[in-house]
């Protein structure tokens, strides 16, 4: 036996085969799948491959061009080199029709970021059936997205500290990161996770359809998404990337059932880890909660593969946990019905009933008068949910504050301040429902633009018994709070942003026509 006879921090849990069982259920819950339209069409693949393949050519192209402008010779230039990575839903194969392709350039020492956001934005718009290119050089990670033959192209851009990248380049080395850029390290993250996740599950396509199961579920229960202190794309993978390496004779159909039952027991904060956390050459933060209090508080950590590791869900509170829970714990009770033959998969995929659960709800409605502004500020109100949601916590009699992953943009047609009043406030009145900009005469009216939160509150009954509704529920603190806290953005305008929390009953909810796609979705 060799000294890493199993892939993981432990030994397997079972190296049995699938039973007959086992079989039967994975090839229902696969027809399942296939009848969800979640697979990209053969066409829609070769459409990729064909993509990437240009796109690698032109990257070659940029490398080349770059090098003759730093006065190398025509040879030199040629041999300088240039590759792409992918990563995210398409680098792990999980992507569906209409995902995008998440794409890492990575280039020699001596071509400079700049040249990414000049010479390479610049052959890129020259390229055929290149359309809405967009570059963000001053983001954490810097990006330029587009759409190529109609599939959207997320780029990232790594320099590294060599002479030549050839073809056959691999991210794995530690040391490549050595001296370069942070902006870099970064941006060289993505790939290096998705790489060494592929690496450390026993068997590949059996995790494919696992995670593909995983994300349609969490979608559809609306447990997606990192910003609102969920699991996202990366998260969920490194679970079930956990799960087949506890089960490395599994199918996709014992994988999910274990999945459930084993995340619905996991005795957390113990974290879980893909293999042991390593060292590296850098001189930053590695996830270790002995030495961080910070990542002590993490309470469901999840921790990336790749050096530097990190945790992918400090993001989760009290909250979102125990929903979390609660639905690991549902899904756990299905799928043993699945198996025992008394339901079918479709069960586990029903959507969500966020929008009839609760009596209460917070609703949150940041607005502004034009669609550019309105993207950063409601950014900056979304990114302070969770902030809010953690303050609630803390409120007497409140049981839960359930925050929805999804948030509900609106352009309304206001001709007088009555109006644009209601509208800011979260009550778009009927006639303002209605109204488009054709209604209007041309300078008339003013535009409002509103992103619409919702948290659910589950209240505490009054102890005693009798029909006499929810206790009294005083949250002007944490709403107070959170007002101010949002207003503190660098960029806030009293003139022209606007954020409002209203305490709101079900029926009022069920007024916003917004949400109706996400009311009757069955
Ligand atoms: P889709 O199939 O594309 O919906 P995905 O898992 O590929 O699923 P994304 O393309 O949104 O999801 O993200 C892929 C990776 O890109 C995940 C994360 O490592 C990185 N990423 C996503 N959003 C950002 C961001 N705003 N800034 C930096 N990195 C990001
Ligand atoms: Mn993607
Ligand atoms: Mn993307």
């Amino acid at each position: 036996m060799t000294s890493h006879p199993y892939l993981g921090v432990t030994p397997p849990i079972s190296v049995a085969p699938p039973t007959a069982r086992d079989l039967e259920v994975s090839k229902t819950l696969i027809e399942e799948l296939k009848g969800r339209n979640i697979y990209e069409s053969p066409q829609e693949g070769r459409v990729r491959s064909m993509v990437l393949g240009r796109l690698d050519k032109l990257v070659k192209d940029f490398v080349y061009r770059a090098s003759l402008h730093r006065g190398f010779s025509e040879a030199k230039a040629r041999e300088a080199g240039g590759k792409i990575f992918t990563f995210g839903s398409y680098r792990l194969g999980v992507h569906g029709p209409g995902s995008d392709i998440d794409t890492l350039l990575v280039v020699p020492r001596h071509v400079e970021r700049e040249d990414f956001h000049t010479l390479f934005e610049a052959m890129l718009k020259e390229t055929d059936g290149v359309l809405e290119v967009t570059s963000v050089p001053e983001a954490f990670v810097p990006i330029i997205k587009c759409t190529f033959q109609g599939i959207d192209i997320d780029l990232l851009f790594a320099r590294l500290a060599l002479p030549t990248i050839p073809d056959d380049l691999e991210l794995k080395d530690d040391n490549l990161l050595r001296n370069l850029d942070e902006r870099c390290v970064r941006s060289l993250g993505g790939s290096r996770v998705t790489d060494e996740m592929l690496r450390l599950v026993p068997d590949v396509p059996v995790f494919r359809d696992a995670l593909r199961t995983i994300k349609l579920w969490a979608q559809q229960r609306a447990v997606y998404g990192n910003v609102m202190g969920f699991c996202g794309g990366v998260a969920w993978a490194m679970l079930v990337a956990r799960i087949c390496q506890l089960y490395p004779k599994g199918c996709v159909g014992s994988i999910i059932s274990r999945f459930f039952i084993i995340m619905h027991q996991w005795q957390w904060p113990a974290p879980v880890l893909l293999k042991p956390i390593e060292e590296g050459p850098l001189q930053v933060r590695v996830w270790n909660p002995k030495l961080y209090p910070q990542d002590r508080s993490h309470r469901m950590p999840i921790i990336t593969p790749a050096y530097p590791s990190m945790c992918s869900t400090h993001n989760v509170t009290l909250s979102t946990q125990q929903i979390m829970t609660a639905e690991f714990k549902r899904a756990a009770e299905i799928v043993d019905r699945v198996f025992v033959g008394s339901t079918s998969w479709k069960e586990l995929f029903q959507p969500h009933d966020f929008f009839s659960k609760y009596r209460y709800y917070l609703q949150i409605t940041a607005s502004s008068g034009s669609a550019d502004v309105q993207l950063k500020w409601s950014g900056t109100v979304e990114s302070r949910i969770r902030q809010l949601v953690m303050k609630l916590e803390y409120v007497d009699s409140l049981l839960l504050a359930h925050p929805f992953v999804k948030s509900f943009d609106r352009v309304s047609h206001c001709i007088d301040e009555a109006e644009q009043r209601a509208v800011s406030i979260g009550e778009v009145p009927a006639v303002v429902e209605k109204r488009t900009e054709a209604d209007l005469l041309p300078g008339q009216g003013t535009t409002v633009h509103t992103t619409t939160f919702y948290i659910g509150l589950q209240i505490e009954r009054r102890p005693a018994a009798g029909a006499q509704g929810p206790r009294k529920l005083d949250i002007s603190y944490p709403t107070n709070e959170f007002t101010k806290l949002v207003k503190m953005w660098d960029s806030y305008d009293a003139e022209t942003m606007g954020v409002i929390v209203r305490y709101i009953k079900r029926c009022v909810v069920v007024i916003d026509k917004s949400i109706l796609p996400f009311l009757y979705r069955h």
